[in-house]
C-alpha cells in the first residue's frame, strides 16, 4: 500500500513538472508574434505629449525592427530618440528601432521612446492604455501599458520607478508573513 502511494506521488510530480514546462513554453509563444516578447510597458502620466516605454526581446534567430506605433489615446505616435549633445538634450525622430536576433531593444527614459502626441487629455496615473507596435517581420502586436507618473531627474534615469519597485518588494514581504 505504501509503495503504491509513493509511485503515485512520483507520477503526480512528473505530471506537474511537465505541465509547468508546457505552460512556460506556451507563454513564450503567446507573448511572441514571431518570437518577440514585450515587457515593462508603461506610459507617462500627466504630461502632453506623453511617452511610451517598453522592452522588446527577440527570442528568434531573425533580426526584426520596430517601424511604427499607434495608440488610441494619441492622435499621433512617433518613434523618438533622446540625444544628449554636451549639455543640451534634444529628441529626434527615428524611422526604426532595431531588435536584433536573440537580443533586445529597450525603450526607456533618456533613450528610445514612443512620443504620444495629440492626446485628448493627459493620461491619468493608474490607467491602462493599449498600443499597437508594428514590426517589420513579426507584424502588428498589441500591448497594454500602465500609466505612471515619472519625475525626470538630472541624469534622466532616476524617477519614481525605483521607489515603486521598493514598494512592491515591501508589499510582497508583508503578504508572505
Ligand atoms: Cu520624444
Amino acid at each position: 500500500m505504501r509503495q503504491v502511494r509513493a509511485v503515485w506521488t512520483l507520477g503526480l510530480a512528473a505530471v506537474l513538472a511537465l505541465a509547468l514546462l508546457t505552460a512556460v513554453g506556451c507563454g513564450e509563444e503567446d507573448g511572441g508574434g514571431g518570437g518577440l516578447e514585450i515587457t515593462d510597458a508603461f506610459a507617462r502620466a500627466g504630461v502632453d505629449p506623453s511617452a511610451l516605454y517598453f522592452t522588446v526581446r527577440n527570442t528568434g534567430d531573425e533580426d526584426d525592427a520596430l517601424t511604427a506605433v499607434s495608440a488610441k489615446v494619441a492622435g499621433k505616435a512617433t518613434l523618438h530618440e533622446t540625444v544628449s549633445d554636451g549639455d543640451s538634450i534634444t529628441m529626434q525622430g527615428v524611422d526604426r528601432i532595431e531588435v536584433p536576433a536573440n537580443g533586445e531593444a529597450v525603450l526607456e527614459p533618456g533613450g528610445y521612446h514612443v512620443m504620444l502626441m495629440e492626446l485628448e487629455q493627459p493620461l491619468e496615473e493608474g490607467a491602462t492604455i493599449t498600443a499597437v507596435l508594428k514590426f517589420e517581420k513579426a507584424g502588428p502586436i498589441e500591448i497594454e501599458a500602465s500609466v505612471r507618473s515619472y519625475v525626470e531627474s538630472d541624469d534622466g534615469m532616476d524617477g519614481d520607478m525605483g521607489d515603486e519597485m521598493e514598494d512592491a518588494d515591501d508589499d510582497a514581504d508583508g503578504g508572505a508573513q
